[in-house]
């Protein structure tokens, strides 16, 4: 169907017909889009059932990556992309005056994630097929991802979010494979033959419905499966109460939590934490069981990897399972279980770790529960036999302390391997935050530098860019994207650096065009392309970029000779919607955006544009256009960035911390080919535990300054005047956590000298081609094969 031009245009206009009754002149984009979603799904079908039985019957083993959250965004394009069809498709539409990227901007985009760490789940799906690893997703289909953002008089307002509204294409429900959860009720004991049992009874019972949506590998005929489970009312009545119940059980999987907000206590959270996890161990104990006689092996057979905290019920769900159902010891189970789980840790910040109140985590799962307090007994014992009489230490270190239980000590108590995500971020964990773990258990630890897919964030997002580099250097990098590195050889070829300026322009335009749509504002595409798109959060630091904004209008106020280079900066953020101050920068953004844009003496230079629901797909809009990118995190925060990999992917120069992940793109880049700044990972942590930081003083000795800080104020925002106080007091009377007015001049006289690298045309482009072509280090295709060799085991079928 999809060999032939002709024959696909037949087939796509016999289903648009037999579909909706009309003739393709009366069928909306919307119809299209259905319909070519459907004849793909078909298309992939064959392979998907090859890939699935191979997965079933072959004797490698398999991993599963559970993860509360996917954030994989539009897949229409991205699977023409994998599956090599895209010039047939789009030359066939074309025939029939039907544009493809229109239909493509016809697909809800998947947002059910808040960010990095959802992104980079599905960044691993697609290398892990492309690979052609035997690796799974497992995770969540709620029935609302992160909410839609909205800007109302510069005020950040949340929707609900509905990408479910016009049906997913790309789901296959399999009411057949679905299983009971159970929550509430009581552990009761009982005698097997003379050895002491539990079984949970009185549970209500919540049904997970498995929805199988296929992955495609990158022009290699291999389809994993993600599986979302969605909570459904079970078919027993187990309740009086049927619409309570019905209501209740449906909750489940109805939102996804806006992660970067404070939701300890939120018990509806935990019955998704939960749900996940036992959905997920059911349904593959089960595939287990059918293909294998010994449970002993099951480790052997089977890796599942907890993308942060938020599935690490897996390791007690796993132990009942073996001790309840499968009848082993508990040391039996705890060999197993230990060296089936492995764990990645995605942040340091403390407030960020998660931990649950018994009082909450008992009486919903108290079978759960009992085992968790069995894991924290013995390894309690454990650390008594290490640190005798240390009870201080004993304490720190515990799983269960002061009512509440510590999920990341249970991550790495019952994992074999615990990683970073960035080599600064995996040291930090080893010498700080972990260190009492990494004293004890050296092994487990180990880092891996996050990546991101060059097919989505280069070759999907960036044609005319890829096109060129496949002129330039072949097409191998494609599928051994270290090749990048091939175009180092371009370095002095005038004629390909123009080209690539050729290209940024026309992915400007693009940009351009789109800002022009959503938001009615006409941007100078002759300026600098300056961006910071990434979740809102003071240690990212958004407000340093104002301050640097502010900086340059003031200047420019101050001095009327004074003409920067033209300037575009571009912002997109969500704010979690209990975040005060959070939302309190984006009332500063849209303020100061207001103010410059409006200002006729200063608007030729430089606008301000903050794009409202940055999500996937404006990303992809995004990545491309940019010019110098914004990974301005306080140094030591941001565990390791994964938008600075596609912003330097597409050509971008990056100014930046050394943080996370920057680090290596700085060790790869050289010092030339990237604008670093401000404190040390090791200066801010100094001052964090020995004091020494007082923002007064940079209030008081830089006019510059105390001018920004002062207009937060003193009504310089006519219509907002009330509104920056709480930034105004973060900075002074909250003694600046995030080092803003310590790095402010580094940032800014940083920021001057980007400007004059700008100018220097051939330079700069010479610097962007570096960035290209030092990128193929960040594919996830690497890291995921480091994931593969180092902690999974795991081999290309
Ligand atoms: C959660 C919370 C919750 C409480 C309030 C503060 C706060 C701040 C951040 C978070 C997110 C934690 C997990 C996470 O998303 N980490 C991100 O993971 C990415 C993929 O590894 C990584 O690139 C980002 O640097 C990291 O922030």
């Amino acid at each position: 169907m999809f060999s032939d031009k002709e024959q696909f245009k037949e087939v796509f206009l016999r289903k648009l017909e037999m579909t909706y009754g009309k003739s393709v002149e009366e069928t909306s984009k919307r119809d299209q889009f259905h319909v070519l979603g459907m004849m793909v799904r078909e298309y992939i079908s064959k392979d998907w059932i090859k890939s699935a039985e191979k997965a079933r019957t072959s004797k490698s083993k398999q991993v599963y990556y559970l993860s509360i959250e996917y954030l994989p965004g539009r897949f229409l394009g991205n699977n023409l992309l994998n599956l090599g069809i895209t010039g047939l498709i789009k030359d066939g539409l074309n025939d029939l005056g039907i544009d493809l990227a229109e239909i493509e901007d016809h697909e809800a985009d998947a947002g059910l994630g808040n960010g990095g760490l959802g992104r980079l789940a599905a960044c691993f799906l697609d290398s892990l097929a492309s690979l052609s690893l035997p690796g799974h997703g497992c995770g969540i289909r709620y029935k609302h991802g992160l909410f839609e953002q909205k800007f109302v008089d510069g005020f950040q307002v949340e929707l609900p979010e509905q990408w479910l509204r016009h049906g997913f294409v790309w789901e296959v429900r399999k009411p057949d494979l679905a299983e009971e959860i159970p929550f509430w009720g009581t552990v009761e004991s009982y005698s097997d033959g003379g050895r002491l049992k539990f079984r949970h009874i009185d549970a209500v019972k919540v049904l997970a419905v498995p929805y199988d949506v296929p992955v495609v590998g990158y022009q290699n005929k291999t389809v994993n499966t993600l599986r979302l489970w969605s909570a459904e009312p079970s078919p027993v009545p187990w309740q009086k109460d049927i619409m309570k119940y019905k209501r209740e059980t449906e909750a489940v999987t109805e939102f996804l939590y806006p992660n970067d907000t404070h939701d300890e206590g939120k018990i509806l959270r935990l019955k998704q934490q939960y749900f996940l996890v036992a959905a997920t161990l059911k349904s593959i104990v089960g595939t287990f069981r059918k293909k294998y006689k010994d449970i002993h092996r099951f480790h052997e057979m089977v890796g599942l990897h907890i993308n942060d905290t938020h599935p690490v019920l897996a390791i007690p769900e796993l132990m009942r399972i073996l001790i309840d159902e499968e009848n082993l010891t508990w040391d039996e189970a705890w060999k197993i279980t230990t060296q089936c789980i492995s764990y990645t840790n995605h942040t340091t910040l403390s407030e960020a770790l998660e931990k649950w109140p018994v009082r909450i985590l008992a009486p919903l799962l108290p079978r759960i529960y009992m085992i968790i307090h069995e894991i924290n007994e013995r390894y309690c014992q454990e650390l008594w036999q290490e640190y005798p009489g240390n009870w201080n230490h004993i304490e720190q270190m515990a799983i269960i302390a002061h009512g509440e239980i510590r999920m990341a000590h249970l991550a790495i108590a019952g994992s074999f391997s615990v990683n970073g995500v960035a080599k600064l971020h995996t040291e930090i964990l080893k010498t700080r935050e972990m260190q009492n773990f990494y004293k004890l258990y050296p092994d487990k630890f180990n880092n891996k530098t996050n990546g991101i897919t060059h097919r989505r964030w280069l070759m999907k997002a960036n044609p005319e860019l890829s096109g060129l580099i496949t002129e330039a250097i072949g097409d191998g990098w494609k599928k051994s994207p270290e090749e990048l590195e091939m175009l180092n050889q371009f370095d002095n070829d005038e004629a390909f650096l123009r080209r690539l300026r050729e290209v940024k322009r026309t992915k400007k335009h693009q940009l351009a065009d789109r800002i022009h749509k959503n938001t009615g504002l006409k941007v100078n595409v002759d300026s600098i392309f300056d961006v910071q798109v990434k979740r809102l959060h003071a240690y990212k630091r958004q407000l340093l970029n104002v301050f640097h904004i502010l900086y340059v209008y003031n200047r420019m106020k101050e001095d009327k000779q004074y003409k920067p280079y033209p300037r575009t900066f571009i912002f997109g953020a969500k704010a979690s919607p209990g975040y005060y101050y959070a939302k309190k920068v984006i009332k500063l953004i849209n303020s100061v955006a207001e103010k410059v844009n409006s200002d006729c003496e200063v608007n030729k230079y430089i606008q301000v544009i903050f794009l409202e629901n940055y999500n996937v797909s404006l990303a992809e809009e995004i990545f491309p256009a940019t010019e110098v990118s914004e990974q301005i995190s306080t140094a030591s925060k941001e565990a390791s960035g994964t938008g600075n990999m596609k912003f330097m992917m597409n050509g971008a120069l990056t100014i930046g911390t050394l943080d996370g992940a920057n680090v290596e793109m700085e060790e790869r880049l050289g010092r030339d080919n990237i604008f670093i700044f401000g404190l040390h990972a090791d200066q801010v942590l100094n001052y964090l535990s020995n004091g020494g930081y007082s923002p007064y003083d940079y209030y008081h000795g830089d006019e510059r300054i105390q001018l920004i800080c002062n207009q937060l104020i003193n009504g310089f925002f006519p219509n907002s005047s009330d509104q920056f106080e709480a930034i105004f007091d973060s900075l002074l009377t909250e003694n600046d956590q995030f080092f803003v007015l310590r790095d402010f001049a580094s940032y800014i006289s940083t920021q001057r000298k980007v400007e004059a690298a700008y100018q220097d045309e051939k330079s700069w482009s010479k610097k962007s081609l570096k960035n290209i072509a030092m990128s193929g280090f960040f594919s996830s295709d690497r890291t995921v094969k480091e994931y593969a060799d180092e902690i999974w085991k795991i081999q290309t079928i």
